[in-house]
């Protein structure tokens, strides 16, 4: 169910305060613009001057959001006085990159969130660590207010909760998460487009980086391992850029049986980029911690200086007896 969330000091601030800026975190996700832009469009409706405003630009996914062309580089703002200043799922001030500044030169700083470690920066925090993502938190206060949810609003917090539970696929995906989702939908959120926008349509370049990589693939330690490799030529069929690898070590962890898998990707310089994935009980951040990279227990990295095909005769020795110590 919708948890209640009274935040009544933040709902007051916010009719208070005439000329808003919202900010948001550095390589901003669907969560960060999302939760972002609903609120803009929700402070708009109440006849507020809202700048939304990034350190980086919005991603090109995201560019169909409602509302998306509104975003300013730190940079580019160029309007003085904000009454009030609102960040969105920044986890801490860091986060906000270089529109951290304007951030703090606010007489009130607000702040929504749901990251467990924010040290409450602002002066009002309506940040809940267990929400799946900043723009349930976003819905709550809206409904809070009275705001009617548009279809504007729907599309915009539907692309937060979706993108941050993994298209409600992640341990985080709770009922809330679902309720949210239903009031959307009742508010005409056209979900198969939206959901075909954020997951499924992809760029030719990545598609044929992918084909590339599936003709590499490999299975070792009796099926319980599989890999795949890129190497610059890939990249130059495929017209293709480091962008593009994103989420292709997938395919080889996705196999049925396979446990751990890794993407070796060679790059102009001789460095070999590599990113790894497990399942449990299996840990390679152990195996990334061996080439002088780590990251998590089911998800790591590294760089490392080594010809590509030796690097995966490293990398399969190293997988090989993390099958050894969890048998
Ligand atoms: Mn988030």
């Amino acid at each position: 169910m919708i948890k209640a969330f009274g935040t009544p000091s933040l709902a007051d601030a916010l009719k208070k305060a005439q000329k808003i800026l919202l900010c948001t975190h550095i390589n901003p996700d669907g969560d960060a613009i999302g939760s972002t832009l609903a609120v803009c469009h929700a402070l708009k409706k109440m006849g507020k001057d809202a700048v939304p405003c990034c350190a980086d630009p919005v991603p090109g996914k995201l560019m169909m959001l409602p509302g998306a062309e509104w975003f300013k580089l730190p940079e580019d703002v160029k309007e003085e006085g904000f009454d009030l200043a609102f960040a969105l799922d920044a986890a801490d001030e860091g986060r906000m990159g270089h529109a951290r500044a304007l951030f703090e030169k606010a007489p009130v700083t607000v702040q929504v969130d749901h990251h467990p470690t924010n040290p409450l920066y602002a002066q009002v925090n309506a940040v809940d660590g267990d929400a799946a993502a900043s723009g349930c938190v976003v819905y709550r206060l809206l409904v809070h207010m009275g705001m009617e949810i548009t279809l504007d609003i729907a599309k915009c917090l539907y692309a937060a909760i979706s993108t941050d539970t993994g298209n409600f696929s992640f341990e985080n995906t709770d009922g809330e998460a679902f309720a949210i989702v239903a009031e959307l939908v009742r508010a005409g959120l056209p979900l198969n487009e939206m959901s075909r926008n954020l997951f499924l349509l992809q760029e030719e370049a990545h598609i044929r980086l992918l084909g590339r990589a599936l003709n590499t693939l490999r299975i070792f330690g009796h099926g319980k391992c599989a890999c795949m490799q890129l190497a610059p030529a890939d990249y130059q069929a495929a017209h293709a850029t480091g962008e593009h690898s994103d989420g292709i070590v997938n395919y080889a962890m996705n196999l049925w049986g396979v446990k751990m898998a890794y993407l070796a990707d060679e790059k102009e310089d001789g460095m070999v980029k590599v990113s790894l994935r497990a399942l449990p009980p299996y840990n390679v951040a152990k195996v990334a911690q061996k080439f002088g990279g780590g990251g998590h227990v089911l998800a790591a990295g590294c760089r490392y200086q080594m010809k590509l095909e030796e690097m995966c005769a490293a990398l399969e020795k190293e997988m090989c007896s993390q099958l050894e110590e969890n048998k």
